[in-house]
């Protein structure tokens, strides 16, 4: 746990600097017509969405009404308990069990998905399962090496076939394998594809629909990766991702390179798909599981 409050602290960073202290400095004047302005400029920002910081100024103005000698970081306080409260409503969708549990990861080209399969196959190894990953990735030989390499970086097991053969059959012979070879989690690579391409998204659902057949009810998971730089148009991703392949949890990677780790909660508010995991940088060891609680504060408070 001091691991991930470490990691994760260290990846918002930026995003603290940037919101946590210009909110308390903000907040250090009476908040005027122009204050409130400024306050909404900060939260679109950080990515937090107009209507999540429409609903956190509303939010901020009833607490002033009731509370006027507020101090600042009483006012922040309130922002990061009304956050929460978003947070906390029960996400709409949640993983399936299977064994082999099937991971489908899906997202935009080079969101980093090959990296956080790599990641994640790292993180079930360790708790001693046996992982297989499917190079699903067929649109580019160079994706196919790349996951082979970090299948023997972090020693798990691969199913590939040649650059260019169908996806859906890559995806069949691994959930095969896995099943032959009681493997306990299969990890799919894909092709990175932009979501407004409805072809590549209908890829997507023959690729869930092979899965089924090896293995009933899977994929159990269908991870989004998206880009934590990436901003606004993140929560259009998941929305469309969301469409073809029902999400249940997305991977925010590259946090550490973001200045903006507000678009969780547009997420959250509009789709009810959970945030499972953040990527903190490039190596296998740099994934750590979302914990709303530190999120929230590395967020909001200027504690660096
Ligand atoms: N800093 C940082 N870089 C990342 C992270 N995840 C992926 N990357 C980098 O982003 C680039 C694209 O990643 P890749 O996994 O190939 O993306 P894909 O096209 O979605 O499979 C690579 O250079 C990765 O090293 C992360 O959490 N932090
Ligand atoms: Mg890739």
């Amino acid at each position: 746990m001091f691991n991930f409050f470490k990691k994760i602290k260290s990846a918002l960073s930026k995003t603290r600097s940037f919101l946590g202290s210009k909110l308390k400095a903000l907040f250090g004047s009476p908040l005027t017509e122009e204050a409130y302005e400024k306050l909404e400029q900060l939260l679109y920002e950080a990515d937090i969405g107009s209507s999540v910081t429409e609903s956190l100024i509303a939010d901020v103005k009833k607490f002033l009404k009731r509370y006027p000698q507020a101090t600042p970081d009483e006012i922040i306080a309130q922002m990061e308990k009304h956050a929460d409260e978003i947070l906390s409503t029960p996400p709409h969708t949640s993983p399936k069990q299977g064994r082999p549990q099937v991971v489908l990861i899906v997202g935009i080209n080079g969101s980093g998905k090959t990296t956080s399969i790599a990641k994640l196959a790292s993180h079930y190894k360790a708790e001693g399962k046996k992982v297989l990953v499917a190079a699903a990735d067929t649109f580019r030989a160079g994706a196919i090496d790349q996951l082979t390499l970090w299948a023997d970086e972090v020693g798990v097991q691969i199913v590939k076939a040649q650059p260019g053969s169908d996806p859906s059959s890559v995806a069949f012979d691994a959930l095969t394998a896995a099943v032959k070879r009681e493997a306990d989690v299969v990890l799919i690579d894909t092709a990175g594809r932009l979501h407004n391409k409805t072809d590549l998204m209908q890829e997507l659902e023959k690729i869930q629909r092979v899965c089924s057949k090896v293995v009933p009810t899977s994929p159990h998971e269908v991870l989004l990766v998206l880009d934590a730089t990436t901003g606004q148009n993140a929560v259009e991703q998941a929305k469309v991702f969301h469409q073809f392949t029902p999400l249940t949890g997305i991977i925010l990677a590259k946090l550490d390179g973001s200045a903006k780790g507000g678009v969780v909660l547009p997420i959250y508010k509009e789709l009810g798909v959970p945030i499972q995991w953040v990527g903190v940088g490039e190596k296998a060891e740099d994934l750590v599981p979302f914990d709303k609680k530190s999120y929230l504060s590395g967020l909001f408070e200027n504690n660096s």
